[in-house]
């Protein structure tokens, strides 16, 4: 097999000291499965190149990333250095929308060796995918302020849901349903208050539905469904979500499986047009870094994903199974204190790529 190029992007805060123990596990898949990978490093993307230049990346980023294979990404966002809104718009929204990454897809899974914050949740309860819609909705640029400065200031922004845009995320997320044991689909909606664009949503969710007869279909306002999340996460199989509800409940889920700091994501263009990316959902958590202790696993895990999109099933499997048992074995002086240990980010990945030797 030709050789795979994947730009990596550290970015901001913890992303900087995940990213290390993320590709010390890739580069042990590698050497362990013979896979032909090379890791390129940019330093765009990060609140460090904003203040150097002024913007987030280089004029000619697009160029720049043209040909690789993925983008392994780590965080974004400093803000105390840099508007949050600034900081994202400029990177990582720019990435999704120009390699057409419509998929976000953020496994939810309670694994051995974490403890729910949840009362009586064992592994196996809590099992889920979000999918979630990664180019429109909630996240649009269309819109604006006026009276700047009067106290008739105002800020509008738009809401974009198109036909196409929501048919492709929905039969991405039926398709994955009829992989999955439960054949179950939820929805996310708030269709009583927010009462165009998302009876449109649910509309298009029906007609969907009615391409899928095997797949159980259910849909919640968004705020009982974060109730639900708490109170029952073993209801769910897949749940599809628009920009925001998606980004939302893939931070919520992993907190109830114990740990935001082991969940990963796939911003995915499934037809393979344009590389994917594959980041933690976790953010830059300027609170804890340069402690290195901030968890490796969800970068890891999102190398897994990444592994698996290019076609090496195998050594994603091997990688998944590498990170499981050393949670299973919950060595407090490995492990990292989200999970209850002393362990350091370091610790953590090594034990890790150690599995893969
Ligand atoms: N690794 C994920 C990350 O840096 N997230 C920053 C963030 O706020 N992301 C918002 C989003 O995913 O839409």
């Amino acid at each position: 097999m030709a050789r795979q190029r994947i730009a990596v992007i550290a970015g901001d805060g913890i992303g900087q000291e995940v990213m290390p123990e993320g590709l010390r596990v890739m580069k042990a898949a590698a050497d362990r499965f013979n896979l032909s990978l090379s890791f390129e490093h940019f330093d765009f993307a990060s609140c460090d190149y904003y203040e150097q230049h002024g913007r987030m990346m280089p004029e000619d980023w697009k160029s720049r990333l043209e040909g690789f294979d993925a983008l392994y990404f780590g965080a974004v966002g400093m803000p105390e250095r840099v508007p949050d809104h600034v900081s994202l718009w400029g990177s990582l929204l720019q990435f999704r929308r120009h390699f057409d990454q419509y998929i976000n897809l953020r496994p939810c899974r309670l694994l051995q060796g974490v403890t729910s914050p949840l009362a009586n949740r064992a592994p196996g309860d809590i099992d889920f995918m979000v999918v979630r819609e990664n180019t429109e909705g909630e996240y649009s640029s269309i819109g604006g302020r006026m009276y700047e400065g009067t106290d008739r200031e105002l800020a509008i922004q738009e809401t974009v849901m198109s036909r196409h845009g929501i048919d492709r995320a929905l039969r991405f997320a039926f398709e994955l349903a009829s992989t999955r044991p439960k054949r179950s689909l939820t929805s996310a909606t708030k269709s009583n208050g927010i009462s165009i664009t998302m009876p449109y949503w649910d509309e298009r969710v029906n007609a969907m539905a009615t391409h899928y007869p095997d797949i159980t279909v259910d849909s919640f306002h968004i705020d009982i469904l974060t109730a639900r999340f708490v109170m029952h996460p073993d209801m769910f199989d897949v749940v599809v979500a628009s920009n925001l509800f998606g980004d939302i409940l893939s931070d919520l889920g992993p907190a109830c499986a114990g740990t935001i700091g082991i969940a990963p994501s796939a911003n995915l263009n499934p037809e393979r047009r344009f590389p994917s990316l594959f980041e933690p959902v976790h953010g830059s958590a300027p609170d804890i870094f340069g402690q290195n202790i901030a968890n490796p696993v969800g970068q890891i895990w999102s190398g897994a994903m990444m592994l698996d999109h290019l076609g090496h099933a195998e050594a994603a499997d091997a990688v998944v199974k590498a990170f499981e048992a050393v949670l299973a074995q919950a060595d407090s002086a490995v492990i990292t204190p989200d999970l209850g240990g002393q362990g350091t980010t370091e610790t953590l990945g090594r034990a890790i790529a150690d599995r893969l030797v």
